[in-house]
């Protein structure tokens, strides 16, 4: 049973239509992307979950991978929140 639920929550992350999660995703355009630091820049749309208004800034992210695919221009839907502190990209996905 335990298996089988895990099973089911990995589907479900996987899944585009479960994407929105707890939070919904954000627009954004990346105007930055900081492999080193695992950074990214972004004009983002307003965060509700943050009650941060639209503006350009820096997220880190929860995982090195997210950068992949990402570059200067890159129009994303994404969800941030505050981990250890620091406002992370928790989920991105290119438009
Ligand atoms: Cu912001």
């Amino acid at each position: 049973m335990k298996l089988l639920s895990m099973l089911a929550a990995v589907f479900l992350a996987a899944s585009p239509a479960f994407a929105d999660g707890d939070h919904p995703m954000t627009d954004g355009t990346v105007t930055k992307v900081d492999a080193k630091w695992n950074k990214v820049t972004i004009d983002h749309g307003p965060l509700e979950n943050l009650d941060m208004p639209a503006m350009k800034m820096v997220f880190v992210v929860a995982d090195p991978a997210m950068l992949d695919g990402l570059s200067e221009g890159s129009k994303v839907r994404f969800v941030a929140d505050r981990m250890n502190g620091k406002l992370t990209v928790t989920e991105i996905e290119v438009q």
